[in-house]
């Protein structure tokens, strides 16, 4: 094996920062300098941008992959212990994921007290937790194909309602603040379902559900506008979750996820609209071009990005009743090193966020008042098209972690270390994980 080092060791990280350091500066000295000029403080930026944390999809840390195929790449993790090990390299990096979630039962283990310990070891605490009752399990008595929360059959409903209640229990053990209801139950044809009995039994067990929470967590409902089911689909737009939060109660709020809407929908309106109704839960990060893609936050549609992030500062900036929206990236990297994707998206995140920090917003509500409409854009526009590369280097330089991840993770060698270490698990040809 070539090289290998540890990603996860400081000095390490310090040796591959070391020819970096002077170039940042210089790039970190001028920006700060056309910035003041701007009114702005770059160091008050890079204090907001080094709190910003985002939680890692374990799902996402193994190869992913479509209905037609999966090809695993090199060094999988086979277990949730190895999927935490690469998290934590993924941390260590840049500085900016030091919570994971966890997808039970994907991740199920017989001592999640023993998983909490190993995650505490790597620097790493758990987002929500999330449940799945969109496929069948090996062991299970009753099947999801026509259902499971929302099933026509109580029995099946009991079934599913069990398992969420179970992982919220888990969930506790590790220290997490929230569920993440994601149910695909719909149909596929007309007829096949009462749209309105179907929701009616969505918000009763549910109401179980939320009944089971304890006092300081969330329950974040998931919207999803199609897929698995192709005609309709119980919770299928934030209108659906907006309607089913504010029946079940003030622990209940809608998560994002960018994937599931319809090209083109005005994501960043349906952010506004949850923050107004002080329902915003969090965000399932990815980007896309067609469907629910999974594909890397802010590889296809970073000014997207962008406008949504705007109206998360603008909300910070109004300081918003309960606005706390837990940020998490979901995505399937079936072509990419996982490790890198994850990087690469957790540090667009960042850079969305610091570009919506340095928007002139007394300027901008200025145009608005006056529909000076050209201004208003050039104004978000003059913030989009900043370099905070600089910003965002330095923020990880003083947590510690790498200037580039990248190079520093391919120069350690830690995936053909995997791939020594984990010989390849003989697993299915197809599906998202
Ligand atoms: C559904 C979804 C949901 C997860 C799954 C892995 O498309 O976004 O959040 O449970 O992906
Ligand atoms: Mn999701």
């Amino acid at each position: 094996m070539k090289n290998s080092a540890d990603p996860r060791d400081r000095n390490y990280i310090a040796q591959s920062n070391a020819p970096l350091q002077a170039v940042l500066t210089s790039e970190y000295d001028a920006l700060g300098e056309s910035l003041q000029r701007r009114g702005i403080r770059i160091d008050e930026i890079v204090r907001a941008v080094s709190a910003f944390g985002v939680a890692l999809p374990s799902w996402g840390v193994g190869t992913g992959g479509t209905r037609f195929a999966r090809f695993a790449g090199p060094g999988e993790p086979r277990n949730v212990f190895e999927k935490l090990e690469d998290c934590a390299v993924i941390h260590s990096l840049t500085g900016a994921t030091p919570r994971v979630s966890l997808h039970l039962p994907w991740d199920r283990t017989d001592d999640f007290a023993a998983l909490r310990e190993k995650a505490g070891g790597l620097g790493l605490g758990f987002d929500a937790v999330n449940s799945n009752t969109f496929q069948d399990q090996a062991n299970q008595k009753l099947s999801y194909k026509f259902g499971s929360i929302t099933h026509t059959d109580p029995a099946v409903r009991r079934q599913a309602i069990e398992h969420n209640i179970d992982c919220i229990r888990i969930g506790q053990i590790l220290g997490s603040k929230a569920l993440t209801l994601w149910i695909g139950d719909g149909a596929n044809f007309p007829g096949q379902q009462h749209l309105v009995h179907a929701f009616e039994r969505y918000l009763d067990s549910a109401a179980e559900i939320y009944q089971a929470l304890p006092a300081d967590w969330r329950l974040l409902i998931e919207h999803k506008m199609y897929e698995p089911a192709f005609y309709a689909t119980v919770i299928q737009d934030w209108g659906s979750s907006l309607m089913a939060a504010q029946t079940l109660g003030p622990k209940a709020f809608c998560l994002v996820d960018l994937g599931h809407h319809a090209p083109n929908v005005n994501i960043e309106m349906i952010v506004a609209r949850l923050v107004h109704a002080q329902r915003l839960g969090g965000f399932h990060f990815n980007d896309s071009k067609y469907g629910d893609d999974d594909l890397d936050t802010g590889s296809i549609e970073p000014y997207r990005l962008f406008l949504v992030f705007n109206e998360l500062v603008d909300a910070e900036k109004r300081r918003v009743a309960s606005f706390q929206p837990a940020h998490m990236l979901d995505q399937s990297h079936n072509v990419t090193d996982p490790i890198e994707s994850l990087m690469g998206s957790a540090i667009e995140l960042q850079r969305a966020y610091a570009q919506a920090l340095i928007v002139d917003r007394e300027a901008l509500s200025g145009y608005q008042q006056d529909n000076d409409a050209l201004m208003a854009t050039q104004t978000l526009k003059r913030a989009f098209t900043t370099d905070v590369e600089p910003i965002l280097a330095r923020s990880r330089l003083e947590k510690g972690a790498a200037i580039d991840p990248i190079a520093t993770y391919r120069a350690s060698g830690y995936r053909a270390g995997c791939a020594a270490r984990r010989p390849a698990a003989a697993r299915s040809g197809s599906g998202i994980v």
